[in-house]
C-alpha cells in the first residue's frame, strides 16, 4: 500500500503563526512519520510548497516596484528552512508553484479539461486611477453576511463565506483606496455544475472522510455547483493555457492545488524515477491523506476532486481530508496586525521546539475551536510530558539499574497476576488504536493514548511496589521491571511521530539505538529481552519553570528581534 500524505500550501507573503501550523503542516507531518514506520519508508510520500501566486503579492510587489519573484524567492527560502531546519518537517518534497514543473503540470492538465471549460463576459471591478481589474484580494469591502470591515473580493477572513466583489459593501480598489467601476472582460470558467452528484456519491459513501468535511461538501452540492471562473487579469501567476487567454492566468486556487500531483512528479523526477509518482495518484492501492484547515474545505471536497474527475484519467481522490477547527490565542483570533498570536520564527527561541509539537498536538483543533492559553501549554510540558511520561520512563529506568544492574530481568509467565496482564494488553493495543486514530485524521484523539499507556504505567508501579517486591518476592519484581520495560519501548515508538529526537533519546536510554528502523506493527510486542542491558539513564524532560507572565515578556523581547531579521515581503 502506498500513503499519499499532502498539507496546505501556506500562502508565502506572511510567516504561518501557531495556529496554521498545527492545522496543517505539523499534523501532516506527525502522521507522515507514522506512516512511515506503519507501512515503510518507500511507501509514504509527503508534500507540501509554498502558495506563491494570487494578487497580495502583486500588490506588495506593486507598492515596493520590484519583481514579485524576488519577494517570493527569499520569502519561499524563509519558510522552507524554518519548516524543515527549525521544526523537523520531514518534507519529502517541499515545492513552490513558481517550480517549473508545477507550471508545465498546471498548464498541461488544464487543457485537458477542455470539455468543461466556458468562456463567459464577466463584469470585474476595475480601478481607472490603477489602470488595473481588480480581482480577488485587489478589492476590499465590508462583508455583506457578518459585517467585517476588512473582507476580500473572493473570501471574508473573518466568517470564511466565499464572496464575489459585487457583493462587498464599500468596495474599494486595496490599492488606492478609491471606489471601483465594473467593466466586461472575458474569462475561462470551469463548469462544477456536471459534478454535483458525482461528488455527493463520492463523499457520501466515504467511510473514512470525517464528518465536517462531508458537511461542508453536501451542503456545496445542494446549494448547487455552477462555473467559476479560474482565469485573472493579473500579471503574476501561471499563463492561462486557453487560445486567446494569452494575458490572463490561472487563478491561484486551481493551480495550487494541483500542486499536490506537480509536487509528487517533480519528486520523483529528481530521484530518476519519472513514472513512479503514478503509483501515488492512479494506483488503486493508495490513501491520500489531505491536512488542512477548515476554510479550506470547500476546496479539497469539491474543486480538487472535481478538477480530477474532469480530467478523466483515474486520479485517486483523497481518502481522508483532515481539517482542523480554529486555534485561538489566550481567547482571541491570531491576528497579525495586532500581533495577536506567536509565529513560527518566534516560538522556537521561547521553548524547545518538540515541546511545541507535543503542546500543538495536545491542542489541535480537532473537533471544535480550541484555545491556546500559556497556562494549558505549561501544564502540558509540565504535567503530561514532564510527570506522566518523563517521570514514569525514569522510574522504570532507575529500578532496572538500581536493582538488576541495568540488565533486563527474566519474566516468569505462569505467575503474571491481573495487573501485569493488564499491562500487557494496553501495550499490545494502545499503538494500535493510536494508529486506527491517525488513520482518521484524528491525531489528537491518537495521542492520548500515549498518556494513556504512560499513566496506566505510573499507576501499575504504585500498586506493584517492584521497590518493595524485589526484598519479599523477587519474581515477581522481575515481572514488573520487565514488562514496564518494554512498556517504554512501546511509548518511545508512540511518541516518535511528535517528538522524534526526545523519543530516540529514550529509545537510547533503553539501550536501543535506530528507531527509525522499527515497525508501527512492532510497537506493541514485548521485544525487550531478558539479559538485554539498557543504556544511561538520563531525565527525559525538564520542567518550565517560567509564569505565563514571564514567557508572554520574553516573547515580546524575542519577537522585536525576530521582526528585524524577516525578509521583506514577511514584515
Ligand atoms: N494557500 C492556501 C491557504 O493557506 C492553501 C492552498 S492548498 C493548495 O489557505
Amino acid at each position: 500500500m502506498k500513503v499519499l500524505v499532502t498539507s496546505a500550501w501556506p500562502y508565502v507573503n506572511a510567516v504561518p503563526h501557531l495556529g496554521n501550523l498545527i492545522g496543517s503542516i505539523l499534523s501532516a507531518d506527525v502522521f507522515a512519520r507514522y506512516a512511515r514506520l506503519k507501512y515503510g519508508k518507500e511507501n509514504v510520500v509527503f508534500v507540501s510548497g509554498s502558495d506563491e501566486h494570487g494578487t497580495p503579492i502583486e500588490i506588495e510587489a506593486r507598492k515596493r516596484n520590484i519583481e514579485p519573484k524576488k519577494l517570493t524567492d527569499q520569502a519561499h527560502a524563509y519558510d522552507k528552512k524554518l519548516f524543515i531546519d527549525t521544526w523537523k518537517i520531514s518534507f519529502d518534497n517541499y515545492s513552490r508553484t513558481e517550480s517549473e514543473v508545477h507550471k508545465e503540470f498546471v498548464r498541461n492538465f488544464l487543457v485537458k479539461l477542455e470539455k468543461y471549460i466556458k468562456v463567459e463576459e464577466d463584469e470585474i471591478p476595475y480601478c481607472e486611477k490603477d489602470k488595473l481589474f481588480l480581482p480577488d484580494r485587489f478589492i476590499k469591502g465590508v462583508c455583506p453576511y457578518c459585517g467585517f470591515e476588512d473582507a476580500r473580493g473572493d473570501q471574508c477572513d473573518n466568517c470564511g463565506r466565499l464572496l464575489t466583489p459585487r457583493s462587498l459593501v464599500n468596495a474599494k480598489c486595496a490599492l488606492c483606496g478609491n471606489p471601483p467601476v465594473f467593466k466586461v472582460t472575458k474569462h475561462w470558467f470551469f463548469d462544477l455544475s456536471e459534478f454535483g452528484d458525482k461528488i455527493r456519491d463520492w463523499i457520501s459513501s466515504s467511510s473514512t472522510m470525517p464528518d465536517n468535511v462531508k458537511s461542508v461538501a453536501l451542503s456545496w452540492v445542494k446549494e448547487g455547483l455552477r462555473p467559476r471562473s479560474i482565469t485573472r487579469d493579473n500579471m503574476w501567476g501561471i499563463p492561462a493555457p486557453f487560445a486567446g487567454a494569452e494575458n490572463k492566468t490561472i487563478y491561484v486556487w486551481f493551480e495550487a492545488l494541483l500542486g499536490y500531483l506537480s509536487a509528487t512528479v517533480e519528486y520523483f523526477k529528481n530521484l530518476g524515477k519519472e513514472e513512479m509518482w503514478k503509483e501515488f495518484w492512479l494506483y488503486n492501492d493508495t490513501k491520500t491523506y489531505y491536512f488542512i484547515g477548515k476554510d479550506n474545505i470547500p476546496f479539497h471536497a469539491v474543486i480538487l476532486p472535481a478538477m480530477l474527475m474532469a480530467s478523466n484519467e483515474k486520479y485517486n481522490l483523497p481518502s481522508v481530508i483532515a481539517a482542523t477547527e480554529y486555534l485561538l490565542y489566550e481567547g482571541q483570533k491570531f491576528s497579525k496586525s495586532r500581533k495577536i498570536g506567536v509565529w513560527i520564527d518566534e516560538a522556537d527561541k521561547l521553548m524547545d521546539v518538540e515541546y511545541w509539537r507535543f503542546i500543538l498536538i495536545r491542542l489541535r483543533p480537532e473537533e471544535k475551536d480550541t484555545n491556546f492559553t500559556w497556562r494549558e501549554a505549561l501544564r502540558i510540558v509540565n504535567t503530561e510530558l514532564n510527570d506522566d511520561i518523563g517521570n514514569y520512563a525514569n522510574r522504570v529506568l532507575s529500578m532496572v539499574k538500581r536493582y538488576y544492574d541495568g540488565v533486563v530481568p527474566s519474566p516468569k509467565e505462569a505467575i503474571f497476576n491481573d495487573e501485569d496482564k493488564n499491562l500487557i494488553t494496553l501495550i499490545k493495543e494502545s499503538p494500535k488504536r493510536m494508529g486506527e486514530l491517525f488513520e482518521l485524521g484524528k491525531i489528537k484523539a491518537g495521542s492520548e493514548e500515549i498518556l494513556k499507556l504512560a499513566r496506566s504505567g505510573n499507576l501499575y508501579l504504585n500498586n506493584r511496589a517492584p521497590w518493595s517486591l524485589v526484598k519479599t518476592n523477587k519474581e515477581e519484581a522481575n515481572n514488573v521491571l520487565y514488562i514496564s520495560v518494554n512498556s517504554l519501548r512501546t511509548l518511545a515508538i508512540m511518541l516518535y511521530p511528535i517528538m522524534p529526537t526526545y523519543s530516540s533519546n529514550l529509545y537510547q536510554q533503553l539501550g536501543l539505538s535506530n528507531l527509525e528502523s522499527e515497525t508501527w506493527d512492532s510497537a506493541g510486542s514485548l521485544k525487550i529481552m531478558p539479559g538485554h542491558k539498557i543504556g544511561e539513564i538520563r531525565s527525559l524532560f525538564k520542567k518550565i519553570e517560567m509564569s505565563p507572565e514571564e514567557l508572554m515578556k520574553k516573547l515580546d523581547e524575542i519577537r522585536r528581534e525576530v521582526e528585524k531579521e524577516r525578509p521583506d515581503l514577511l514584515r
